[in-house]
């Protein structure tokens, strides 16, 4: 690794926590020592501390068969039992679960006690409609209470939840469906975004439109929750609607046991290919990593905090972070049905002064959008309940870092940046308040009871202060345990490449510190190459946004003859500092000079295009690639997975008229 990402390792802040949260945290450095002392050891007690078990394990990890993993494999549990009827049981059945905020202003209170009887109820209706263990059912919701609903009922009758993202089409539902054989299909008429209703029915109806092809359906039942009140087509003997069935079902269900290793849900994630991956999560391992650490990394009074990650439940951080962890662990959580600039651009902070938000959970680009309109809009709400920021998605650039501390928690709340993915089904790298010295831009340290490396090519552990590959060097509880119906994708993708070490690639660059502090670079298909320098995308973005004017910037690899690889940035201009717009000329030249001052002269980019928006996927991650197509003069690539699929055709018109 060249040294021109030294300007990232260069961030010398630290922030030591406050003697109050150290004394107070629920973690402790004792974690580290245990996990050290016998990882399994470590893993078993957690499982046994944090979750009921029907049937009590003796076994722990069977890694007789790598990469196949089995863990607890002989223990028996219900995950539903355990976010629900336990809590209950022990006398919280009172404790508000679910606060709940519709985008046109609804609210709705959910406690344990109503989220268990209405868990119950659903399951009753699953089962009626023939669904039983491993059969797999379809969730195509907004953010709504029943989103939840839905995934617990499914997990407590031991079936496989697909949770589909609300923004997909019809065409990417069908292909989940299809490939993952779903029997039903639990829907909404629509829901509220951007202050209209979405219909989301007329796409379930489109996917399931008969296509003539031959392939025999497998969806039997469609079960539909109202929401939005738009106008739906039926079918008749498929269609049923949630109002109609539930409430008549019974709220008495006996949660059975199923074994560990029982599939909990398929969560599909773009790979470098076309085709989704279908990954796998089973539920013992998942629900004890997920539970350790929602309770640790944000340090969670479930009696006093007041919880809230942002993600959408069609992401891996809203099954682990919404659904799974935060009840598991008894936790009194928000849930936001719409976008966070609807109806005004304070609707987020809105709702962190009317319900006390204790904890905050959110992505790096939401915290971008926020720098861009300006911190007089959260300066208007009063956020001091704020006692813990998260971040997750994205390497957190230092100056949108500072931003989140300053602005958002009053530079006293810690941050976390939590690195992990789908694949790992929870946290991996993350500081633990009130225990680490955190450092903006860093993601630090694996959590307890994890192993990661940094690795060269040839699998050996970089020196602090180098660069390489993230890997994963032991098997861990919530790991993946394959690819739906592809065994051999699953061990090409991710077991291959170290197959020699037995290490999981992870598909990220990272490098130590000299503190031995890991920080994240991107994925490897970001790295560019210049002139035989190695340059981190995220590295050069760091330095545009550290310019006063930036609010956000995405830079790419363009291939060029002289260099191999040159760098082209896009660039967003904050609200506040619109004037440079003026002389785009003199910005340009001006942001080329700062990067050169930032980083060195190889890392000014070649082109610096300034447009209004990025492309970005539905979860907020820059879809570089399509940026890459536009900088080398391609035909832009497929942009169905975009949130807003306008913006490409923005940035290639501003792109081409320069030209
Ligand atoms: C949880 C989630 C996974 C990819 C991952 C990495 C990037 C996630 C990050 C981060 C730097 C962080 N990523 N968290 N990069 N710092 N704190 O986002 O899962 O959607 O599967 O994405 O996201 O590149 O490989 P997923």
């Amino acid at each position: 690794m060249s040294t021109q990402i030294d300007h990232l390792m260069n961030e010398s802040r630290k922030f030591a926590p406050s003697a109050e949260f150290a004394a107070a945290a629920v973690a402790s450095a004792d974690l580290y020592e245990s996990a050290n002392a016998n990882r399994d050891d470590f893993w078993a007690t957690q499982a046994r501390e944090l979750l009921h078990w029907h049937t009590p394990f003796e076994q722990v990890l069977d890694w007789s068969n790598p990469p196949f993993a089995t863990w607890f494999a002989d223990g028996e549990l219900n995950v539903a039992y355990n976010c629900l009827d336990r809590h209950v049981e022990a006398g919280n059945g009172d404790r508000t679960a679910l606060l709940w905020e519709g985008e046109n202003g609804d609210e709705r209170q959910v406690t344990y006690a109503e989220l268990t009887d209405e868990v119950s109820r659903v399951a009753h209706v699953l089962e009626d409609l023939g669904i039983s263990v491993n059969d797999r059912v379809a969730i195509y919701l907004p953010m709504i209470p029943e989103a939840i609903v839905a995934m617990l009922a499914v997990a407590r009758i031991g079936a496989v939840h697909s949770v589909v993202f609300g923004g997909f089409s019809a065409d990417s539902l069908r292909a989940r469906i299809d490939d993952a054989g779903a029997k039903v299909v639990i829907t909404a008429d629509g829901g509220y975004r951007k202050g209209k209703v979405s219909a989301l029915k007329p796409a379930v109806d489109m996917a399931l439109a008969d296509r003539g092809n031959g392939v025999q359906e497998t969806v039997e039942n469609v079960l539909v929750v109202r929401r939005g009140g738009n106008e739906v087509e039926w079918q008749e003997g498929r269609d049923l609607w949630w109002h109609d069935v539930v409430p008549a079902a019974s709220a008495a269900h006996t949660a059975k046991a199923f074994p560990a290793e029982n599939p909990l849900f398929i969560l599909y994630t773009s790979g470098t290919t076309g085709k989704p991956k279908g990954i796998v999560h089973t539920s013992g391992g998942y629900l004890t990593q997920a539970a350790f650490t929602h309770r640790n990394v944000f340090d969670l009074k479930p009696e006093s905090d007041v919880y809230w990650c942002t993600a959408d439940v069609g992401w891996i951080t809203g099954h682990s972070y919404v659904t799974y962890g935060p009840l598991a662990n008894g936790a009194t959580q928000v849930i936001y049905e719409g976008t966070p600039d609807s109806p005004h651009p304070g609707r987020w902070w809105e709702i962190v002064e009317k319900y006390r938000v204790t904890t905050l959970y959110t992505a790096p680009t939401a915290i971008r959008s926020f720098m861009k309109i300006g911190r007089h809009i959260p300066q208007k709400f009063d956020l001091s309940s704020l006692r813990l920021l998260g971040s997750v998605g994205e390497p957190i650039n230092p100056e949108a870092w500072m931003w989140y501390r300053s602005v958002i928690g009053a530079d006293l709340a810690p941050i976390v940046d939590t690195w992990w993915q789908t694949e790992t089904g929870a946290i991996m790298i993350s500081a633990l308040p009130g225990v680490t010295e955190t450092k903006p831009g860093s993601a630090q340290v694996a959590v307890p009871g994890v192993a990661i490396e940094v690795v060269n090519e040839a699998g050996e552990t970089v020196a602090n202060g180098d660069g390489g590959l993230l890997v994963v060097t032991e098997p861990w509880p919530s790991m993946l345990r394959g690819i739906w119906g592809d065994p051999d994708r699953f061990v090409e993708t991710y077991w291959e490449k170290f197959a020699a070490q037995g290490y999981y690639f992870a598909g990220d660059g990272a490098r130590r510190d000299e503190d031995g502090d890991i920080w994240l670079l991107g994925r490897v298909d970001d790295v560019m190459n210049v002139s035989g320098h190695r340059l981190s995308t995220a590295e050069i973005e760091s330095a545009l946004v550290a310019h006063e004017a930036t609010a956000e910037a995405a830079v790419v690899g363009a291939s060029d003859e002289a260099t191999g690889q040159a760098v082209v940035a896009f660039v967003c201009i904050k609200e506040s500092h619109k004037d440079v717009l003026k002389d785009t000329d003199a910005l340009v030249k001006n942001l080329r000079t700062w990067v050169g001052e930032q980083i060195g002269p190889i890392a000014r980019p070649r082109d610096i295009y300034i447009v209004t928006e990025l492309p970005k996927t539905r979860s907020g991650k820059i879809m570089r690639r399509l940026l890459r197509d536009v900088a080398e003069g391609r035909e832009v690539g497929d942009t169905t997975t975009l949130a807003d699929t306008m913006v490409m055709s923005t940035i290639q018109s501003k792109v081409t008229g320069k030209k």
